[in-house]
């Protein structure tokens, strides 16, 4: 099976929890749940991790080189402040989907550059947890896996 590494950065392990009028009600572990069970039917195998240090993150894409053959990345705040994460998706060179729960563009203007964009096969942003599946839904198709 193809393996996909879902990727949430800082403070997305509070989901649910806190600011639900702006992130959703949905938490982290339902997302992480819905990826597999997604992955699963579009014939994809997900790792999920999270991490609220840029290192880590640094460390899961290198990792990722290995074990995966494509990327999903919500990088939280670093999106928007990280030249590093960006390197480290360029140099494992795997398809990357970056999203974001909330419509970065439609918010604060410091909210609508993003370094992880410089190097996505593309952006989803606005939809909610669901905007993981649309990520995992234009990997199926790039990367051309066979549905079960
Ligand atoms: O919309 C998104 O997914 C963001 O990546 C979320 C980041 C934000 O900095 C980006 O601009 C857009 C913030 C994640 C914070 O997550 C929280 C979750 C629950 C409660 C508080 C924060």
């Amino acid at each position: 099976m193809t393996s996909i590494l879902v990727l949430n950065g800082p403070n997305l392990n509070l989901l649910g929890q806190r600011q639900p009028e702006i992130y959703g009600a949905t938490t982290l572990a339902m997302i992480e749940e819905r990826c597999v069970s997604h992955g699963a039917a579009l014939g994809l195998t997900v790792i999920c991790a999270q991490s609220n240090h840029e290192g880590v993150l640094i460390d899961h894409i290198h990792a990722a080189r290995d074990d995966a053959s494509g990327l999903v990345i919500n990088a939280g705040a670093y999106t928007h402040t990280s030249l590093a994460l960006a390197d480290a998706v360029a140099s494992v060179a795997l398809p990357m989907v970056e999203v974001h729960l909330s419509n970065i563009h439609a918010r604060e203007s410091f909210r609508h550059h993003s370094y992880l964009a410089l190097v996505a096969l593309g952006q989803i942003a606005g939809f909610g947890a669901k905007g993981y599946d649309l990520a995992l839904d234009a990997l199926a198709a790039h990367l051309e896996v066979a549905q079960p």
